[in-house]
């Protein structure tokens, strides 16, 4: 099981679509997907999660269920998760990491990403809607320092892509590629992760 997550409206499911060629309902606005929706692809199941954070129309007591249930989620099937994609907004994320931290609160994003460590699951943070951003390093040094990630990890660890224009998506699937056989070699399993597992629907 792969699963992406991230705050609402950052690209989850645009990704999953562009990734799987299968159909996941995708929106302008943050809330689009409500409850996690499964797609099975290649003998792997793909878990598109609903956003955490601010989702329009919704009340704050329900993103925070919202947010309940993705937590739960990812606990319950901890063992069955090869692979977490994270994937932030970054245009978005680091005025939105910087809010927060003035605030004296933990982003949220910050906050997934050590949950995710805390249970051992091999995590790519996909730094999404590159299109948008000037200085694309920059922003990717800069996360890398909130979340805590080794300037020498940042490789294995960040890759920019854009969902939308189709931008570095090889690039996405290699990395996913990667930690999938580092996972199965650390695991000694004997099945091959397979030939061309993750192509890229243009
Ligand atoms: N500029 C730009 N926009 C993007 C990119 N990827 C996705 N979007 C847009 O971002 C918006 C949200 O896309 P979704 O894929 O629905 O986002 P999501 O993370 O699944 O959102 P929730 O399901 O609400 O959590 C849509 O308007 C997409 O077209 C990108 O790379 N660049
Ligand atoms: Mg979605």
């Amino acid at each position: 099981m792969i699963i992406f997550v991230g705050r609402s409206n950052v690209g989850k499911s645009t990704l999953i679509f562009r990734l799987t060629g299968k159909w996941v309902k995708r929106g302008k606005r943050p809330g689009v997907t409500r409850k996690p929706v499964e797609v099975n692809w290649r003998n792997r199941k793909i878990v598109d999660m609903p956003g955490f954070g601010f989702m329009s129309g919704v009340p704050k007591a329900k993103q925070e269920k919202v947010k309940d249930e993705i937590v739960h989620f990812i606990e319950d099937n901890a063992d069955e998760i090869e692979l977490a994609v994270l994937v932030i907004d970054g245009k978005a994320a680091p005025e939105i990491i910087e809010r927060w931290e003035k605030r004296g609160e933990i982003p949220i994003d910050v906050e997934f990403y050590a949950f995710l460590q805390e249970l051992k699951i091999p995590t790519i943070v996909a730094v999404n809607k590159m299109d948008k951003v000037r200085n694309v390093q920059k922003t990717i040094n800069f996360l890398a320092e909130k979340f805590g990630v080794p300037y020498s990890a940042i490789p294995e660890t960040f890759v920019p892509i854009s969902a939308k224009f189709g931008k570095n998506l090889d690039g996405l699937r290699l990395l996913m590629e990667k930690k999938l056989r580092e996972r199965k070699s650390s695991e000694n399993l004997q099945n091959d992760v397979g030939d061309g597992l993750l192509d890229t629907v243009e």
